[in-house]
């Protein structure tokens, strides 16, 4: 009777300290998932080989974003929502930068005017 009592209370340990392996194992692996997709703290984005790098971005409410064209043909920085409250920029050639202060809280995604396909997203908290 002793004896099985031991045994249940040793299983009870082995389960639980299999489950805090599992549980520490999944949580390490976790910040290093999450940060490819997260967006990284920083006021400027290079624009290269026809990508906005980073691609996400956060800043605070006051920020002026810089965008440098380091590519050898013009992009644009253009909200997919017109509005005046969101970034448009004129061409932007080889080596120049492109500058817009963020006045207000929001996500703000953007897009090159003449290549669609390139996509940025800045979050502005306050
Ligand atoms: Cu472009």
């Amino acid at each position: 009777m002793k004896y099985r009592q031991v045994l249940i209370v040793f299983a009870i340990l082995a389960v639980s300290t299999i489950g805090v392996l599992i549980l520490s194992s999944h949580r390490s692996m976790s910040p290093s998932n999450s940060s490819s997709n997260a967006a990284v703290s920083t006021s400027n984005v290079t624009i290269k080989n026809y990508m906005f790098s980073p691609a996400a971005i956060k800043v605070k409410v006051g920020t002026t974003v810089t965008w440098t064209n380091q590519d050898d043909v013009n992009h644009t920085v253009t909200a997919d929502t017109t509005s005046s409250l969101a970034p448009s920029s004129m061409d932007i050639p080889d080596g120049q930068t492109y500058q817009f202060t963020f006045q207000h809280a929001g996500t703000y995604t953007y897009h090159c005017f003449p290549h669609p396909y390139m996509h940025g997203t800045i979050i502005v908290t306050s």
